[in-house]
């Protein structure tokens, strides 16, 4: 099977890491298709950047084919909704996916993401998905996206503070982290905290595999069902 990665910013070195955490994780014989639009925000903090995004991401997706699944390997789960009337493939939102295992792993999780305007974007969409009443907080590391992609930044040891606050304070049991530039960072910090940690591109890459084996695919009626096609 082929899975379509899409890191909806536009910073390369951050699709490349993105690429690598969802290989490490894919079975033998799926491949992974690692990209970003040519044109858009570098980084997206909040809803002004994902309204920026949506136009490259959406065409990236229209215009890709040969995919048994897409996976948006943005936090904000952009433009997930818009996405899967454009396939009926599994389109997978690397926020839906790893709040999902969390729920299933731990009876509350938090979040810990970027910047504090990222935050209700993330309130927004566990809201929508009715798994807010299993996040004990949606919390800030106030590291920004693209300091992810400088090694010699704190951004790590930030995080992990940001963690023990959230068990210290949430009586988290578990921790989503909340930013696909963060994928490199769980395993590290689950030893150092000793509960889960999770990545949102692991999660999305193993739900996208299973969903694609047990040939489920997105309904083609109502809300999702395509565009006509002078609107696409
Ligand atoms: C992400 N932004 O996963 C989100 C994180 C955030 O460019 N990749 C981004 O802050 O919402």
């Amino acid at each position: 099977m082929r899975i379509l990665v899409v890191n909806p910013n536009t910073t390369a070195s951050m699709t490349e890491k993105i690429g690598a955490a969802a290989r490490r994780v894919a079975s033998p014989g799926t491949e992974i298709v690692a990209v970003n639009p040519a044109a858009g925000p570098a980084s997206i903090e909040g809803f002004y950047d994902e309204a920026m995004s949506l136009a490259g991401l959406l065409d990236t997706i229209r215009t890709a084919d040969g995919f048994d699944a897409v996976v948006i390997a943005c936090f904000d789960d952009t433009g997930l909704d818009a996405a899967r009337c454009l396939t009926e493939k599994p389109v997978i939102g690397i926020g839906e996916a790893a709040y999902h295992y969390a729920s299933m792993i731990a009876n509350r999780f938090s979040v810990v993401t970027t910047l504090g305007r990222s935050v209700p974007a993330l309130e927004h969409n566990l809201h929508r998905y009715g798994l807010m009443e299993r996040c004990a907080r949606v919390r800030a590391s106030e590291v920004a996206v693209l300091d992810l992609e400088h090694p010699g930044s704190d951004a790590c040891a930030r995080i992990s503070a940001e963690i023990g606050r959230a068990v210290a304070e949430d009586r988290a049991e578990a921790i989503v982290l909340g930013c696909a530039g963060m994928a490199d960072l769980a395993d590290a910090l689950a030893r150092e905290h000793g509960l889960p940690v999770l990545d949102g591109v692991t999660c999305a890459v193993g739900l996208a595999e299973s969903m694609v084996r047990l040939g489920i695919l997105t309904s083609r009626l109502g809300g999702y069902s395509p565009p006509p096609a002078h609107k696409r």
